[in-house]
């Protein structure tokens, strides 16, 4: 496995309402990130934040959702998760909201298909048609799947990035009554809070793995609000009843086991409405269980 990491920030806050998911990279960097990885023999490189622009000066954009700048970001943030696999490093891209995910995925499936991973409390497999809010982060992974705006849809080359059976969703608690129709109808492998509860996130996260066996590249992309916010307060688009701390780590372990994990997007974190920066400190501890650090 690759042994540098490249820290890559993306204070992107326009998919979603919520102020303050743009101060995540920071909340990353110092919940001590960096030197966690270093820690663990990894040579880590942080390369700063990527240009986004601030929301209170695209008023013109607010009736589109920010779909213009949101595309414009994307496509940063797709050249720099290309360059990183090129140069043999294990892009980690520090969010914002999960709309970078259409940059980050985008990006390291430009060589070779890659496997997807989403933790999340909700689908984010809204159309412009289905989607009730109009936020784009919610609208992600239908767009990777090649649905939706034709910005988002061709963001950095033409058509879909990944196929639904190359995708696990964990954690899911909160569809949108039209998204979960679609999700029905995919091919989209999903495991819901129910079947976590029923059948424990060891067994469901090696069935996923099983489930993703065609492929030899893992992309992990963790939507914090995947977890419950009792734990990690600190998120904008809160669920009750998520994945704890201590299932998140060990889904995470089994992920790290099969030293597949080539890439990953820490996203929604959202330091105004958290304490004491809890949601980040948990965030870096599980990144570390990801990237492989272990208990012995
Ligand atoms: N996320 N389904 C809701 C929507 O607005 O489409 C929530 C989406 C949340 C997206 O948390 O990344
Ligand atoms: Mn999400
Ligand atoms: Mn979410
Ligand atoms: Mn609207």
């Amino acid at each position: 496995m690759e042994s540098r990491v490249r820290m890559i920030g993306v204070p992107l806050d326009l998919g979603q309402e919520q102020r303050g998911v743009d101060l995540g990279p920071g909340a990353l960097r110092y919940a001590g990130l960096s030197a966690r990885l270093a820690g663990l023999g990894y040579q880590v490189e942080d390369i700063g934040n990527l240009e986004v622009p601030v929301r209170d000066v695209l008023t013109a954009e607010r009736d589109r959702h920010y779909l213009p700048s949101i595309a414009k970001v994307c496509d940063t943030v797709y050249q720099s998760a290309r360059a990183a696999v090129a140069d043999g490093a294990i892009p980690l891209f520090m969010g914002g909201d999960h709309s970078l995910a259409l940059g980050s995925i985008g990006g390291i499936t430009d060589e070779q298909p890659t496997a997807v991973i989403w933790i999340d409390a909700h689908g984010d497999f809204n159309t412009p048609k289905s989607s009730p809010t109009g936020n784009i982060h919610g609208m992600v992974l239908a767009a990777l799947l090649g649905e939706g705006f034709p910005e988002l849809v061709h963001l950095g080359r033409p058509g879909a990035k990944l196929a639904g059976n190359d995708v696990v969703l964990i954690g899911l608690r909160e569809l949108d009554p039209q998204e979960k129709v679609r999700l029905r109808e995919s091919c989209i492998t999903v495991y819901t809070m129910r079947d976590i509860d029923e059948r424990g996130i060891g067994a469901i996260a090696r069935e996923a793995l099983g489930k993703l066996a065609h492929r030899t590249r893992l992309h992990v992309s963790l939507d914090l609000d995947g977890l419950d916010p009792l734990e990690v307060p600190g998120v904008g688009t809160t669920s009750p009843g998520g994945i704890t701390y201590r299932e998140a780590q060990l889904l995470m372990e089994i992920i790290a086991d099969t030293k597949l994990l080539r890439s990953m997007d820490i996203v929604e974190i959202n330091p105004i409405l958290d304490h004491g920066n809890r949601t980040a400190k948990i965030a870096v501890e599980l990144a570390a269980s990801a990237f492989g650090a272990a208990i012995l």
